[in-house]
């Protein structure tokens, strides 16, 4: 339990709204003086940390957050891409509660299996596409893709066809930080740790409009970008490619949406060389592009798509696989044993969460909100604020959005003028964000918002005069600097 000195005790600091009468209140100094001597957070400068002192988040309620000072915090972020119900679901704790108490833990080797894993499953057939049928649970995003990569590589083995080992991904993708997640990733400061990433891992570019579109339209762009599967897939021998992973709209490399023209051509590429098809939907799936999986949005028809995150609202840690009827039949009829999995795959009080999560998407329909209502009304709020001095670039996909910082304005995309690296522009807006409870992401100048899909219309109304009011701090920041 908690030492004296960090026990919780109400609020009553005045001023703060009535919602904070329940926020426990700590002694900041002493957490951050406790964290840094012992807690290494992940993707982080300890040292760096360490002198600054991190911020103690310690309650939510919807799509706000409240800090150890009482601040209150609109999440813009939703949590780190998953609290897709809001903070504060009673119902979801309470299902976690209850299945606590019936049966913590079993695992699911040894011819064994729990209820909730198998309604969970069920579930997820339910409401994936239909070549769907069967789901291969884990602890987390990372080890779904570690297990995509060994089903991948199984199946083909299973066929006979023992060189098709290698997998295609792109620069600037992120499948998470486990050894075959972060060489499947295509980030260039994790690459650079550990000497990943693994043989047999390569990368293409990725399908930025805004980096790398110049002279083309955003359809041309589309294609084009789609033909650099099959020039790498040439480059290696066709015989011996087996998968391309893509997240449908890529996540932390900041929320980068491929033009229409994209998928579509990558899905083609895919089945002309019998190559499977992997979504990465840890992001884009339960809800957050107004489909259940991006891959319905973006016309693709994969073979294995990864989960996590919102399958919880990131409640509970779990994760997993979709596996298609094509990979799944293979391993099935002709596998044997499959010598993989983990202590917490189909954990029961994880999935008894994600069944109660599931539960609420569906009875708000938040699916259809974000398709038809609330996405709609962000996209065309967040595009007016293409009209600002400082914006350059601005686009979203349903509760994914991101805008580019820049210099100078044109009216022609790649004709705006960027800010040096140096400058660090974004995380000088990023600053004025959480100066003014609002978390908003920079990625490089490129400031990104993934809410959470029950944020309403007036609170996108709330979220937009906040992002506003922060540009405009921007500017006159880099004013004062001689900068703009
Ligand atoms: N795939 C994708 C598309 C992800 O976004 C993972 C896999 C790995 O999931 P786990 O559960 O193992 O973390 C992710 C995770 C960021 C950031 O900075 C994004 C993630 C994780 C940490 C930081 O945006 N996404």
């Amino acid at each position: 339990m908690y030492s004296d000195s960090l026990k919780p005790s109400i609020s009553l600091v005045a001023g703060v709204r009535q919602i904070a009468a329940k926020t426990p209140v700590f002694d900041t100094r002493a957490i951050q003086k406790l964290d840094s001597a012992h807690y290494l957070h992940p993707f982080t400068d300890f040292k760096q940390l360490n002198e600054q002192g991190a911020r103690v988040m310690v309650r939510g309620e919807g799509i706000y957050l409240w800090d150890s000072e009482g601040k209150k915090i609109l999440d813009g972020m939703s949590g780190l891409w998953c609290v897709n119900v809001g903070y504060g679901r009673t119902s979801i704790s309470e299902a976690v509660y209850k299945q606590m108490e019936i049966l913590p833990f079993y695992n699911s080797f040894f011819n064994t299996t729990n209820v909730p894993a198998v309604e969970l499953a069920a579930k997820l057939v339910e409401i994936s596409p239909p070549q769907f049928n069967h789901v291969f649970f884990t602890g987390s995003g990372s080890e779904g893709n570690d297990t995509n990569l060994r089903m991948v590589r199984r199946y083909w083995d299973l066929l006979g066809y023992k060189e098709r080992h290698v997998i295609i991904s792109r620069h600037n993708a992120y499948h998470g930080s486990t050894v075959a997640g972060a060489s499947l990733g295509g980030m260039e400061g994790m690459h650079a740790q550990g000497g990943l990433p693994i043989p047999g891992i390569e990368h293409i570019g990725q399908p930025s409009y805004f980096e790398s579109g110049r002279g083309k339209t955003e359809a041309e762009f589309g294609i084009e970008a789609a033909s650099w599967l099959e020039e790498k897939i040439l480059a290696v021998g066709a015989e011996k490619v087996a998968a391309f992973i893509g997240e449908p709209v890529q996540g932390a490399g900041g929320v980068i949406i491929p033009p229409a023209t994209y998928w579509p051509e990558i899905q083609r590429i895919c089945d002309k060389y019998g190559i499977l098809l992997i979504a990465d939907e840890v992001i884009c799936g339960f809800g957050r592009l107004g489909a259940w999986f991006g891959s319905e949005l973006m016309g693709i028809k994969p073979d294995l798509m990864t989960f996590a995150k919102g399958v919880t609202s990131g409640y509970l840690p779990l994760g997993g696989v979709m596996v298609g009827d094509r990979v799944a039949n293979v391993l099935i009829d002709k596998g044997g044993d499959f010598n993989h999995g983990f202590t917490y795959s189909g954990h029961p009080v994880a999935c008894a969460a994600a069944l109660e999560n599931i539960r609420i998407i569906e009875q708000e329909k938040l699916v259809k909100k974000v398709a038809s209502e609330t996405g709609p009304y962000l996209k065309q709020q967040f595009a007016s604020l293409a009209a600002h001095p400082l914006v350059g670039y601005v686009d979203s996909c349903g509760f994914m959005a991101g805008l580019n910082l820049v210099k100078e304005k044109s009216n022609v995309v790649h004709d705006c003028v960027l800010f040096t690296p140096e400058q660090n522009v974004g995380m000088i807006c990023r600053g004025y964000m959480f100066g003014n409870g609002m978390i908003m992401r920079a990625v490089g100048d490129r400031m990104i918002i993934a809410p959470p899909l029950c944020m309403s219309v007036v609170q996108i109304d709330e979220m937009i005069a906040l992002i506003r009011l922060c540009l405009d701090q921007t500017l006159a920041d880099l004013k004062q600097r001689g900068w703009v």
